[in-house]
């Protein structure tokens, strides 16, 4: 595959930006390659510098489920452009686009924008910290809610149950505050919350794992999280930021029947622009600046020309029979896939809930990260680039999600599960 601009391209952007990228998984580094400069997209089709052509599967990491450059969108963005792109005032959008979540999210009875994931979870701790008057948080291993110090933490070595430092930069101090559980444990959720009465604010949680590979929350697990933080006046946060609008229009909440207090969201509700939310029960939200006393603000919160994407392609979503067509595109590509796995006499373990679908190179189970960490990351690259050179463009990380479209055609997915089956011949 001719690649020569995206190359000279990234020589270039490594001289301006670091690592030439803008957020690092974008670099390839995990498959070992260098990363493909896009030009253009449409439908469920990339398009890079060097004119290659590529079904999408990233969709920029989720917020892509109508698929690339919908009329609807464009034509709501363009219009929403020509009034002013920014007031720093409030506008009707938001109230439109805040009605449309509180109506289909069922924890959500107050919402306010942002204008990433990372500041929707940031300001969601800072408000469970807040109306809870306490300071510690509870995670999980795997789970990531974007780059806030307090969430760059991975679990103290050996008894300790506090946090360190999952980064450079981060102060042992912030990190002593996050407790790390096992996704999936609720044993080891209730040992950390024993060993911390009364001192934890929030237990955030991706409902569907989606960063550590696509990994569903065991029969149970959810509804315990419930019970513990109802038991023990800890707010749940479900942070939906991928699974929010994708695996059903209410979100895993809505899927598995289990209300969080309060939900984070992002990707989705802004169309492909940037955006985050994060909203809940409406005694907890009332205590957000102005209204009370926590503080959270942003210059772009709220903007006009996100709101107008987000307000078109949650129009689309709520048509009669999006998901039900969507869960049959993706049932068809992840099972193919794994058909094609196991005719090739190579194990992989599948996962799918909804439009986001992984395979595992591993002949395990994969409940959480200790089993997820287990795969054959070497494996996944040589799969990945052979998929590349196929004319398929899947995340470049085993602990990444697939996500299909309501674009992807039946074409499309015969077209991925053929390379899948080459691929796969090739590796064994
Ligand atoms: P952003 O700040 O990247 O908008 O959202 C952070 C975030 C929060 N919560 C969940 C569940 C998320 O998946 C994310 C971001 N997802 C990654 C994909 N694994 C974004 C890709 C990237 O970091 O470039």
């Amino acid at each position: 595959m001719n690649n020569k601009r995206s190359s000279l391209l990234f020589q270039q952007a490594k001289n301006l930006i670091p690592g030439g990228v803008n957020s690092p998984v974008r670099a390839f580094k995990s498959v070992g390659s260098d990363p493909l400069f896009i030009k253009k997209a449409s439908g469920c089709t990339i398009y890079d510098e060097d004119d290659n052509a590529f079904i999408d599967y990233v969709g920029s990491w989720g917020p892509m489920i109508v698929g690339h450059c919908h009329p609807d969108i464009v034509a709501a963005v363009n219009r929403a452009m020509e009034d002013g792109a920014s007031f720093g005032a409030p506008t009707e959008r938001e109230i439109i686009l805040a009605e449309m979540v509180i109506d289909a999210v069922p924890s959500i009875e107050m919402v306010r924008m942002v204008s990433s994931g990372t500041e929707a979870t940031m300001s969601a701790i800072r408000l469970a910290r807040g109306y809870t008057g306490r300071d510690n948080i509870l995670k999980f291993s795997g789970c990531y809610h974007g780059h806030a110090d307090a969430l760059l933490v991975k679990a103290g070595s050996g008894a300790a149950t506090f946090g360190v430092p999952d980064s450079p930069g981060v102060p042992a101090d912030f990190a002593k505050h996050t407790l790390t559980a096992e996704y999936n444990s609720l044993e080891s959720v209730k040992t950390l919350v024993a060993n911390n009465k009364d001192s934890i604010a929030c237990i955030i949680v991706e409902p569907v794992a989606g960063n550590m590979g696509t990994v569903p929350p065991c029969e149970g697990f959810l509804e315990g999280l419930r019970e513990i933080c109802t038991n023990e006046g800890i707010v749940l946060i479900f942070d939906e930021v991928m699974s929010g609008f994708r695996v059903s229009y209410g979100g895993a909440q809505e899927l598995y029947g289990v209300t969080p207090d309060m939900t984070t969201l992002g990707k989705i509700i802004g169309g492909g622009l940037p955006v985050g939310a994060f909203g809940g029960k409406r005694e907890i939200m009332e205590k957000l600046s102005p209204s009370g006393g926590v503080y959270q603000a942003g210059t772009l919160s709220g903007n006009p020309l996100a709101m107008s994407a987000g307000i078109a392609t949650l129009n689309i979503l709520k048509q009669p029979g999006f998901y039900q067509a969507l869960e049959e595109k993706s049932r068809l590509v992840a099972e193919g896939i794994a058909k094609s796995a196991k005719q090739a006499g190579y194990p992989i373990y599948s996962t799918r809930v909804g439009s986001m679908f992984c395979a595992f190179f591993t002949k395990s189970e994969v409940r959480d990260w200790t089993s997820a960490a287990a795969c054959d990351t070497k494996a996944f690259a040589k799969y990945f680039m052979g998929m590349l050179d196929e004319g398929v463009y899947l995340a470049p990380s085993q602990f990444e999600t697939a996500f299909v479209s309501a674009a992807h055609t039946e074409a499309d997915i015969e077209r991925t599960i053929t390379a899948a089956a080459r691929c796969f011949k090739q590796i064994v």
